[in-house]
């Protein structure tokens, strides 16, 4: 099968006939838990489109949630998953070995930060990642609390959904929520009180007196990150905090865990977010972009504290599976050869400022932030910094009937988040950011 044709084509009203019939479909078959950002049915994606079932080609602006980083059917990936698969599709890596195991965590000991003696244990989703790191770190350090920010998003399972911030959805009903996760609060630039300016020192000052006063230094076991936060409203957190905590952690003998899986592997023009602020965690997760859309998770981190777990406290049937060792491999190659970390950075060169214009006195768009190919726009009431959730909604809505998938996040549902695939054509990166700007501009 050949690539999509790279051009945006609306072929009916979206969604047209087809994802309809198949959207009633659904909702007599499927948990309403379920939820849907665009209630469209894929027929097939790659490059920067995504072509639905009534044969819209739709501009991908979502990365199926910073996953397809390579896009949604590059060449090499596919060809790698079927060559593995016609092999075999799964062992268990915990009953028989193979190689595809060993040579993604020899890949992700060799591009994660630092220089020191690393391992890794995959897993099969993000979530599960970030469990095994408080796992590794719980038992590396014989302590049991855990650090997490305000806006942090780790997942939906039972650690990870008392480590995430926000509430509804993620929390309401689910209880009771994991004993032992503490929150600080999250250097948010825009909305901290005594100013942007001020954001790194206060929120690094809440930090310190939270765990030693509250928790003790020597209780905690891990402090966990995002070095962007991602769900959470796409946070930069200002220059030093991160670099305050890691010194922070060292002193207290404390784990210092980046969660990566949205912003690492070229994400935001580096490969790992950490190394904008010079920074080197104890333990790094990704997942995400790692296989290229296979569902693949890693933890890697110092040899020691990886070490800790002894035989047979980490592991499940499908973590590593060969098919998503292999896709792995192959999207880990593209990353490299394609340089897509400088690829992320000159979709930032080029997306920045359309979405800068957008910000004056009075406008309806209050920060343009990010990194890379991570970037959004916060929306508020004009003139105020109060979250204008509604408008998010709406501008997202436009943006999909007109054919250009975006996200909305942030605590506040006021954030519209841009990930596109790394790979996208400028072309339909320039007409998607028309659409965008559009939106914005019609519905202010
Ligand atoms: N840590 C930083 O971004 C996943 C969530 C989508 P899983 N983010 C997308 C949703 O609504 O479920 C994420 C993340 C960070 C952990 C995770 C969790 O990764 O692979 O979804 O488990």
């Amino acid at each position: 099968m050949s690539m999509p044709q790279q051009r945006r084509i609306l072929a009916t009203a979206i969604p047209g006939p087809r994802s309809r019939e198949r959207q009633t479909r659904r909702q007599a078959e499927l948990a309403d838990g379920l939820g849907t950002t665009m209630p469209v049915f894929v027929d097939r994606a790659g490059g920067g489109i995504i072509v639905d079932v009534d044969d819209n080609h739709i501009i991908d602006l979502a990365s199926g949630i910073a996953v397809t980083s390579v896009g949604a059917a590059h060449p090499e990936v596919a060809h790698r998953i079927a060559e593995q698969a016609e092999r075999f599709t799964h062992t268990c890596f915990l009953v028989t070995q193979y190689d595809g195991f060993v040579d993604v965590a020899a890949a992700l000991n060799r591009l994660t930060p630092g220089e020191h003696a690393k391992k890794t244990a995959l897993f099969s989703t993000g979530a599960e990642a970030v469990e095994n790191a408080i796992k590794i770190a719980r038992v590396a350090t014989g302590r049991s609390a855990v650090v997490v920010l305000g806006h942090a998003y780790h997942g939906r399972t039972s650690l990870t959904m008392a480590m995430t911030a926000k509430n509804v959805p993620y929390k309401q009903g689910f209880g009771p929520l994991a004993p032992e996760v503490y929150r600080v609060p999250s250097p948010y630039p825009y909305r901290w009180p005594s100013g942007p300016e001020r954001a790194a020192d206060e929120a690094f000052a809440a930090l310190r007196e939270i765990v030693t006063t509250q928790i003790g230094a020597t209780n905690v076991a891990a402090i966990v990150a995002e070095p962007i936060q991602g769900e959470g409203g796409f946070i930069v957190p200002p220059p030093g905090y991160l670099a305050a905590v890691r010194e922070f952690a060292t002193e207290h003998g404390i784990v210092f865990v980046a969660d990566e899986i949205q912003t690492g592997l070229a994400r935001t023009g580096a490969m790992f977010a950490c190394e904008h602020e010079g920074v080197v965690p104890d333990l790094i997760t990704t997942a995400k972009a790692l296989a290229g859309g296979m569902p693949l998770a890693a933890v890697t981190g110092r040899a020691e504290l990886m070490d800790a777990v002894p035989a047979g406290g980490l592991g499940g049937t499908y973590a590593g599976n060969p098919v998503a060792c292999a896709a792995a491999l192959a999207a880990l190659d593209v990353i490299e050869s394609e340089d897509l970390v400088a690829r992320a950075r000159a979709i930032e060169d080029r997306v920045r400022p359309r979405l800068e214009q957008l910000v004056a006195p009075g406008s309806v768009v209050g920060e343009v932030r990010g990194r890379g190919a991570m970037l959004a726009i916060e929306l508020v009431k004009p003139g105020t910094t109060e979250p204008a959730p509604e408008l998010a909604k709406a501008i997202a809505e436009r943006c999909h009937q007109e054919g250009v998938l975006t996200l909305v996040c942030g605590t506040f549902g006021n954030v519209i988040r841009l990930l596109p695939p790394l790979v996208i054509p400028f072309d339909l990166l320039d007409e998607a950011l028309d659409v965008l700007v559009d939106a914005v501009r019609s519905l202010a």
